[in-house]
Formats: C-alpha cells, sequence, structure tokens
C-alpha cells in the first residue's frame, strides 16, 4: 500500500504530471470503463482488489464488495474492528452497497462483524429491507454465517481510547488533518486520542458501463454509544443512479446527511455539471450555512459519472482520493473550498 510519507515525496516530485493528469481527466471525451474510484490514499490497495473483477469483465458490484473487504480486513483507523470505538470503548461499523438497479443494503452500528460491506450486500439480496440496526444487524449476519469476532480493541485503538478518556472529553473531532504539525498526509492515529480519516467510499463502472458503489467505516472516533453518521445512508454517504453517476462521501457524516450530500452531487452531474464540480457545488452548500463552522472540518465528496470522468472537492486541504483505470493507477489530491 501506498503510505503516506511515500505519496508526498512522489507527489512533490511528480506535481506537474498530476496537474496535467487532473485536466485530462476531467477534459476527455471518450468513455473510460472499467474505473474504479475511492476515498483516501488507502484506496490504492482497496481499487487493487476491485480491479482483479473489473479488469476480468467482472460485475461493478462485486468490484466494490471486495475492495471494501479488502479495507475491512486491515487495521486501519476509521475502518473496520481494528477502528477506534465510541465513547463507550465499542467498536460499531457501518457500510452500505448500491447496485445499478438502484437495489442496496446497509447495516449501521454493526458490532463484532468483520465484513459489515458483505452483511450490507445480503440486506440488499435476502431482505425486502435496506437498512438493518445494531443488534438485529448482527443476529441477521450470524444467521448468514458470519462468525462473531472478539470484542478486543485493536493496540492502537486502545492507546487512542486510554488516551481519550484521560481528557474526558466528550467532543468527538473528526477529519481535522492537523495540517500544521503533519502536513496534508498526517497518520490515521494520534497518540493523543484525537481521530484523523479513513472512511472508505468507493464507486466503480465496469465493462457493461454500469456503475456501482459501497461505504465501509468505524465512523467517527468516540462517538454517542448508537451514533450513526452519513456512511451507511443511501443518498449521503453514497449515491448511485446509473443514468448518471455516483457519488460517495468522507468526513463529519452529520454535514453530509443535512444536505443529503451524494444524492445531491449525483443531481447536479444530472444538471450536467463535470464530477468536480459537481462535488464543489455539494461542498459550497455546506459552507454556506456557517462558514465558521466549516472551518473547523472537514467533507470530501468524491464522483464518477458515466463517461468515466471522476473529480472530487472538500471544505478543506487534506482530502485525496485514488483512482485506477487502464490508463491511471494514482493518488490525487482533491481541490478545496476554504
Ligand atoms: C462518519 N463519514 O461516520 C464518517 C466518518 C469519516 O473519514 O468519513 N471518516 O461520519
Amino acid at each position: 500500500m501506498l503510505n503516506r510519507r511515500k505519496f508526498l515525496h512522489l507527489s512533490a516530485l511528480a506535481a506537474p504530471l498530476l496537474a496535467a493528469r487532473r485536466s485530462f481527466a476531467n477534459s476527455f471525451d471518450a468513455t473510460v470503463t472499467p474505473i474504479v474510484v475511492s476515498t483516501w490514499d488507502s484506496g490504492m490497495a482497496v481499487n487493487a482488489e476491485a480491479w482483479k473483477i473489473l479488469s476480468a469483465g467482472g460485475r461493478s458490484l462485486d468490484a466494490v464488495e471486495a475492495g471494501a473487504r479488502q479495507i475491512e480486513d486491515t487495521i486501519n483507523c476509521c475502518v473496520g474492528l481494528g477502528g477506534y470505538p465510541d465513547r463507550d470503548g465499542i467498536v460499531t461499523l457501518d457500510s452500505c452497497i448500491m447496485d445499478e438497479h438502484a437495489n442496496c443494503g446497509a447495516v449501521a452500528g454493526i458490532e463484532r462483524i468483520k465484513h459489515p460491506v458483505s452483511v450490507a450486500r445480503k440486506v440488499m439480496e435476502m431482505t425486502p429491507h435496506v437498512i438493518l440496526v445494531g443488534n438485529g444487524a448482527q443476529q441477521f449476519a450470524v444467521e448468514n454465517g458470519f462468525p462473531l469476532e472478539s470484542r478486543e480493541l485493536s493496540e492502537d485503538a486502545k492507546k487512542a481510547y486510554a488516551n481519550w478518556l484521560k481528557k474526558n472529553e466528550y467532543k468527538p473531532v473528526i477529519n481535522i488533518e492537523n495540517q500544521k504539525e503533519h502536513g496534508p498526509f498526517a497518520p490515521n492515529f494520534f497518540e493523543d486520542g484525537t481521530a484523523n480519516h479513513d472512511t472508505m467510499g468507493l464507486v466503480a463502472m465496469d465493462k457493461r458501463n454500469d456503475l456501482s458503489g459501497a461505504v465501509t467505516t468505524s465512523g467517527m472516533a468516540f462517538k454517542v454509544h448508537g451514533r450513526v453518521g452519513d456512511s451507511p445512508i443511501i443518498g449521503a454517504g453514497l449515491f448511485v443512479d446509473n443514468e448518471v453517476g455516483a457519488a460517495t462521501s468522507s468526513g463529519v457524516g452529520e454535514e453530509v446527511i443535512r444536505i443529503c450530500g451524494t444524492h445531491l452531487v449525483v443531481e447536479f452531474m444530472r444538471q450536467g455539471y463535470a464530477p468536480e464540480m459537481a462535488c464543489m457545488k455539494a461542498v459550497e452548500r455546506i459552507v454556506k450555512r456557517d462558514k465558521a463552522k466549516a472551518k473547523t472540518l472537514q467533507v470530501g465528496f468524491l464522483a464518477l459519472n458515466k463517461k468515466g470522468q471522476y473529480g472530487a472537492y472538500a471544505i478543506q486541504k487534506g482530502f485525496v482520493f485514488s483512482v485506477k483505470s487502464e490508463k491511471e493507477n494514482i493518488v490525487h489530491e482533491s481541490k478545496y473550498l476554504i
């Protein structure tokens, strides 16, 4: 996996190339397919997994599920059972998945299950429902053969939680990139217990030009037990419209939910905006509501349209995303508003 330090080095050397590629990516006419785009630089490994399926002519739905499972298998802040716990010390996971027919499934606040994205897919395929939460979601997972994992926190999460408890500060912090100290590619874990990012959202288009997407996360670190963010909410953390495009998000979920963020991005694309502009207009919507508050938080949107054009926009500097197609295998820095 490309780590942040390596990427920083690479990006300094390759800055002009990145800029050229970005404008190329936003201006070509021929459809690029298959393609997969995902949030953060951890998306490189996720894309590689999805690419195995896409390049073999497989379905985008299978590709996004495989990609999400890759990161659920790693110990990674904000994703999977190795992520930060809530304020009661319990890791609860949120995930959703959506296909080209607007079939969708989600789980929220699920505990002790390693692959919530696959449970979300089962909700989609085996029930008439869209979202299962908490104990019910876990019960459904177990009934469908998912093993119950241990409650034990990962070593990093244990340390961060202990530090956070010392401060006794029940105020969740998220996606503040600590740029002054760490630069834009800050580590996932800070020893003082503040959380950084890494919710994984990915959208893909397969050889048949069909779009799908998935999101998986442990959500906002040290959240109130029972809190659900944008990630498992269709139209907030993920939206797919096979006529137009697909979008996903990362950042402070409450802000994304308030504007039905990814649905909004897709609707802007329907109006003719390119993916990057569509994401920018959604970010503007958040910032306009309360500029002072927006300065203290991060939200990033990432979108892909039916031509295989992609783009992202964030409130502030620091959001990066990964792209894999036959032409590219790269991490881009997102543009930002403030
Ligand atoms: C949430 N959107 O639970 C998620 C968190 C996130 O990078 O994106 N972290 O609000």
